[in-house]
């Protein structure tokens, strides 16, 4: 099976790093291709930046090879449900799936993400996905997801301080990390806290494996359905079905 993990911003350190973390879990059979977005910001931390980096996202799923399933390795998920219109493929964002996978091994998490912003963005997702009742908190460490790859930066540090804060203050008994560059944190922060700490690069492969391995597909049923065929003007009017070189049926029909 063939998983196609996108780092939905334009640096590609930062997806090196996110490949690393899928190819130390996927199963031996699977193949992980990475990409980095072509268009957009060179980090995801506010709702516009979201919004910039979504055109780079499609573009990565459009162009294809087709893949059996994508992952957006982004914890604001952006993109996601448009994503999942344009293919049948299951597309899995790395905030629905570590949530998903902390309910699993814990009652209650709290997740540890990065910008103040970025916490409230968290805060809307963990409300869309219902996990209200699973998750106790969210927490910024105001460590920008730049300086998470910056070896001088105190990141590691803050970001284990606030982890031991959550346990002590959040009941909370497991720790979602709320960023795609943290993916590397994973054991040395589950080392030390001694309670399951959950990236989303690792729990999106591992669910994508799965619901393949299911043989299931997105619904094309009601709002994840193909695009409606219409003009698309301006900067995006290659975008429309059908009014340019690459439409989101060819995608459907190659996966
Ligand atoms: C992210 C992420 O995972 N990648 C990125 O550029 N921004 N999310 C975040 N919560 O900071």
């Amino acid at each position: 099976m063939r998983i196609k993990l996108i780092n939905p911003n334009t640096t590609s350190s930062m997806t090196d790093l996110i490949g690393a973390a899928a190819r130390a879990v996927a199963a031996e059979r699977t193949e992980i291709i990475t990409t980095t977005s072509r268009s957009g910001p060179a980090s995801i931390e506010g709702h516009f930046d979201e919004a910039m980096s979504v055109i780079g996202l499609v573009d990565e799923i459009l162009e294809g090879p087709p893949a059996d399933a994508y992952v957006i390795a982004c914890f604001g998920d952006p993109g996601l449900l448009a994503a999942r219109e344009l293919t049948d493929a299951p597309v899995f964002g790395i905030a629905e799936a570590a949530m998903h996978a902390a309910t699993f091994v814990s009652t209650g998490f709290s997740v540890v993400t990065t910008l103040e912003r970025t916490r409230i963005i968290t805060e809307h997702l963990v409300r869309s996905y219902g996990m209200e009742h699973h998750c106790r908190r969210v927490r910024a460490t105001d460590v920008p997801v730049l300086e998470l790859e910056n070896p001088k930066s105190n990141a590691r540090a803050t970001i284990l301080a606030e982890c031991e804060q959550a346990l002590l203050e959040d009941q909370s008994s497991a720790i979602v990390l709320g960023c795609a560059g943290m993916a590397d944190l994973a054991l040395y922060l589950e080392d030390r806290l001694q309670v399951p700490v959950i990236d989303g690069v690792a729990a999106a492969v591992k669910f994508a494996e799965a619901i393949v391995g299911m043989g299931l597909k997105t619904s094309k049923r009601g709002d994840l359905a193909l695009p409606l065929p219409k003009i698309y003007r301006g900067k995006l009017s290659g975008y429309g079905s059908g009014t340019g070189p690459v439409t989101p049926p060819a995608v459907l029909k190659a996966s």
